[in-house]
């Protein structure tokens, strides 16, 4: 079994990426950081202790779901597809999906932590010998090339569970969804699980758990800047805030200097007043008709849908459509 392991750029042109990232978003008003930088391994770690909070619900509830319907959903797979998933993490969901699927050309799970997507493969080849994994380490937001044997594939079925789709701005996430219409190509299947619009004490629970950890994550980015590009942010300096923005359905986490501070930051100086935020993530709630609309504006038609006994959860499954739809989120 042939084992791909590709890095989407250079670690010196992922370094000075993130750097440019980063002084472009604290020199912004107000000052922001985008989320995928969470994910170094030490952040995917902290994700992983996150799903198992008793306050956030999201994952057990797309567990559940996938669990009960998984035969359901597979039935929706092409033979011989690849099943692509974008944002791996640690593969818990996919496993539900390759034991129920009959045959598939190969399992590609994509993620930006090249350290998660690789321990995850080895351990899924331990898991699944008769499957090719062929692990991609790469933002999935931009291009990037596929393994043969999933180009190869009778079809191609992307995977995008987590509610990750809520971590963009509503235009990004149908640009992603675009993107992944061309990417997946003629035939394609794609699955995606969405965080449902529910009462704001349940969502800032989830967010603002009592162990800490989600703080923890917030704060965990801090410290990849101080690490990577030299920063001297003081983690004790600043508070996890998180709070639900009922106009825009969307929780949004910030973190708030607790006092006036000048930083450095890849050489340059950042100040900050007492009380000042950085905006780190935005996870936005949908409803599953809203979901299907956006979906529907770049050319994926309902195939399936599915939700949680409490109605906290959505998974949907869509296919592109043949007509003006599907062509035009496959034009380039
Ligand atoms: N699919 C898993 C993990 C979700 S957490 C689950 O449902 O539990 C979000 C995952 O997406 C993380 O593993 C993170 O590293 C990855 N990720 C976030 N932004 C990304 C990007 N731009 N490109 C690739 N992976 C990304
Ligand atoms: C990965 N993503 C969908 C998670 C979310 O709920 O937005 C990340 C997260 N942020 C805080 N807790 C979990």
């Amino acid at each position: 079994m042939v084992a791909l392991a590709r890095k989407a750029q250079p670690p010196e042109e992922e370094t000075s990426a993130f750097a440019a990232d980063v002084l472009r978003g604290l020199t912004a008003s107000p000052k922001r950081l985008p989320p995928k930088y969470f994910y170094d391994d030490a952040g995917s770690l902290l994700f992983e202790r996150i799903t198992e909070l008793p306050e956030y619900y999201p994952t057990r509830c797309e567990l559940a779901i996938l669990r009960a319907h998984a035969a359901e959903i597979v039935q929706l797979i092409p033979p011989g597809a690849a099943l692509i998933e974008f944002g791996s993490g640690s593969t818990k969901k996919a496993r539900i999906l390759l034991r129920a699927a009959r045959s598939l050309a190969c399992y590609v799970p994509v993620d930006i932590c090249g350290e998660m997507v690789e321990r995850e493969a080895a351990e899924l080849r331990r898991d699944f010998p008769a499957l090719k994994v062929l692990a991609v380490t790469a933002d999935f937001t931009r291009s990037f090339e596929l393994p043969a044997a999933a180009e190869a594939a009778s079809a191609r079925v992307g995977f995008f569970p987590g509610s990750t789709i809520g971590n963009f701005e509503p235009h990004e996430a149908a640009a992603f969804l675009r993107h992944a219409a061309r990417m997946l190509g003629p035939g394609a299947v794609l699955i995606v699980g969405v965080d449902l619009i529910k009462s704001a004490e349940v969502l800032k629970a989830a967010y603002n758990d009592k162990a800490g950890i989600t703080a923890k994550f917030n704060l965990n980015l801090l410290k990849r800047i101080n690490r990577e590009l030299g920063g001297t942010f003081k983690l004790d300096t600043f508070e996890h805030h998180a709070v639900y923005n009922r106009e825009r359905n969307r929780v949004e986490m910030h973190l708030a200097s607790l006092k006036r501070q000048k930083i450095k930051v890849a050489g340059e100086s950042v100040d900050f007043r007492a009380g000042e935020t950085i905006h780190t993530e935005n996870s936005y709630k949908y409803s599953a008709e809203s979901l299907a609309a956006l979906a529907r504006g770049v050319g994926w038609l309902p195939a399936g849908a599915w939700t949680d006994a409490d109605q906290y959860f959505s998974i949907q499954v869509f296919k592109l459509g043949e007509e003006r739809g599907g062509a035009e989120a496959l034009k380039t």
